[in-house]
């Protein structure tokens, strides 16, 4: 092998910066944070990868830094076996004629083998196929290699489909790949295509052998390297190493022990190939995140139709009506001719008959207590509240809440990544059952603001004065028939101009009562009207409430899950380690 190519093999294999496990500790820990921000939102399947890379990571850096994993793979016959007993210098994995030799993978450890064992349970190679190699006698000659722990891997195109299988897991969990190629087979596309262009992220760690060169002439060589580097660079991989080697010529490993020898002294394999696991992940994640997505995305029109929804579900116009009906019915029960208010006591109160139980009346103002009637409101009494008997939403209004929640979480979804929205979507409906209970006890609770005021009292007290002042009169006047009837001194009436007092009282009483209450009906409609305003806005308020907890929160929740994944995912890629 030339100097040149020496060289070149080592500025390639150079790592471009060198990691730090503290600063690949954190990114392992950001991609975990994404799997936990993503946890249930996305599919399974497409972050099973994620969650084996953290695991494996994990695993790795819990174990022996000290030490490097390197394989030798490839297809059989390649020279593995050889290579692997040649860089040991005992014949530790048979070499056979019969194809495929190698069933099971073999190690050889490069110092003690305590501190290998872990490492290689984790790996899972049989105890029976680990070796140790350095003995006091060659301690020296071997010492460079220190921390190395060489694999000999079975053939990955093997007949034997657990072959395959084996490789790959090992493959998986290894630090340094080296692939053994021999003159025939190197262009197999097996290798290519099923290994080498996926390993195109972890360049890093791969290593090509074109082994048995000692079967070429030294042009043959050259040309066979040319054309192996030509395929490399089809498959994504133009700087990794390639090294010509003979497994029966020992002069012809030395640029392959090299190469391990730099590997292991550097100790960075390790890091750079979970580096390289992080990095193929954060890449394949990265579609599952895309630009920042403002909380609020969610946005008041969505919001307004959903709640206008919820309200027609709620009765919420049901109740309003009954509260302008309540107010005007209340209200001329207690300002009315007190003659007639009676027979508008028969009548139900709207609000009652709905079951929505009224606060008690405000504050009183003492002024007035005990002199007038007391009216329906006063009779409110505390008690739990009560399910309303407001009718339960019928198919139609279920139709449009369904609508509305569609809606909102459409929005939402729209700005997220495809693979979020079946997430948001379940999101908007996961609390959809409660929401008729949720809305019948928002509205069973919500104080409409129905109170006895100051002027219904006052016109109340009036009435009383009036009717009082006609019953005078009128007991007057029948006291004046009576005594003229008894043929006694007939009473003097005192006059009013030309009409005696107690036919004033008696009439103007009766006149001033149906006045009055005539004169109440206008503002009474005008402030009736401003209760059923005043309630529609506390229900929708409380309404929206519900929806905000039962359809808009969760989405919320969603977009904050994103929001946190997206962040980790920045942070688990390399260049912001
Ligand atoms: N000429 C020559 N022959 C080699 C070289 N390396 C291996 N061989 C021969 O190639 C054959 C296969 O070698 P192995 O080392 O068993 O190959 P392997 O890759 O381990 O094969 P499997 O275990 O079946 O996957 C053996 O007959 C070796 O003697 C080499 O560098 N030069
Ligand atoms: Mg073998």
């Amino acid at each position: 092998m030339s100097g040149g190519l020496v060289a070149r093999m080592r500025d390639a294999l150079a790592p471009s910066r060198t990691l730090d496990a503290d600063s690949l500790l954190r990114r392992v820990e950001s991609l975990r944070r994404f799997l936990r921000a993503v946890d249930g939102l996305l599919p399974q399947e497409r972050l099973a990868g994620a969650h084996t890379v953290v695991e494996r990571a994990d695993a790795r850096l819990a174990l022996s830094r000290e030490h490097t994993v390197v394989a030798l793979a490839g297809s059989t016959g390649s020279g593995k076996s050889s290579l692997f007993n040649a860089l040991a210098g005992f014949v530790l994995s048979p070499v056979g004629m019969r194809r495929p030799t190698t069933g099971a993978a073999h190690a050889c450890v490069w110092g003690s083998l305590e501190g290998a064992n872990a490492l290689l349970d984790w790996v899972g190679v049989l105890p029976r196929h680990r070796f140790v190699r350095e003995s006091p006698l060659d301690g020296d000659d071997q010492s460079s290699l220190r921390g190395l722990v060489l694999l000999d891997l079975p053939d990955f195109d093997s007949v034997r489909r657990a072959h395959a299988t084996e490789v790959d897991r090992l493959l998986g969990l290894v630090d340094l790949i080296v692939w053994v190629v021999d003159p025939q087979k190197y262009a197999d596309r097996t290798v290519h295509e099923t290994y080498l262009r996926k390993l195109r992220t972890h360049a890093g760690v791969t290593v090509v052998v074109l082994n048995q060169a000692d079967r070429l002439t030294a042009d043959e060589q050259g040309a066979v390297v040319t054309d192996l580097r030509r395929l490399l660079v089809e498959d994504g991989l133009p700087d990794v190493p390639v090294v010509a080697t003979s497994a029966l010529h020992a002069p012809a490993l030395t640029p392959l022990r090299g190469l391990l020898e730099r590997t292991v002294a550097e100790r960075q394999a390790a890091l750079l190939r979970l580096s390289a696991d992080v990095d193929a992940t954060a890449d394949r994640l990265g579609e599952l995140v895309g630009p920042a997505v403002a909380e609020d995305v969610v946005d008041r029109a969505a919001v307004a139709s959903l709640v206008d929804a919820f309200a027609v579900m709620a009765g919420v116009p049901a109740v309003v009506e009954a509260t302008e009906r309540a107010y005007r019915h209340r209200a001329i029960g207690m300002t009315g001719w007190p003659l007639l208010r009676g027979l508008r006591r028969l009548r139900p109160d709207p609000l009652r008959r709905l079951h929505l139980d009224l606060p008690s009346a405000g504050p009183s103002d003492g002024l007035l207590d005990g002199l007038t009637d007391p009216g329906p409101d006063d009779t409110a009494i505390t008690r739990p509240l009560p399910a309303t008997s407001v009718p339960d939403p019928d198919a139609a209004q279920r139709a449009a809440v369904k609508l509305a929640v569609r809606q909102v979480a459409d929005r939402a979804a729209a700005a997220l990544p495809e693979p979020w929205r079946p997430g948001v979507v379940d999101a908007a409906r996961s609390r959809l059952d409660d929401v008729p209970d949720a809305l019948d006890t928002a509205v069973a609770g919500t104080d409409l603001g129905m109170r006895t005021p100051f002027w219904w009292r006052l016109t109340a007290f009036t009435q009383w004065l009036v009717t009082l002042a006609a019953g005078i009169g009128l007991g007057w006047l029948i006291t004046g028939y009576a005594i003229r009837a008894l043929g006694l001194p007939a009473l003097d009436y005192p006059d009013v101009g030309v009409t005696p007092l107690p036919t004033v009282l008696f009439l103007g009483g009766l006149l001033a009562g149906a006045l009055l209450a005539l004169l109440a009906r206008p503002v009474i409609a005008i402030a009736a009207r401003r209760a059923r305003n005043r309630a529609d806005r506390r229900l929708r308020a409380e309404v929206t409430t519900v929806a905000r907890r039962q359809v808009v929160s969760p989405v919320r929740e969603v977009l904050q899950s994103y929001a946190r994944a997206r962040e980790a995912m920045a942070l688990a890629r390399s260049d912001h380690a």
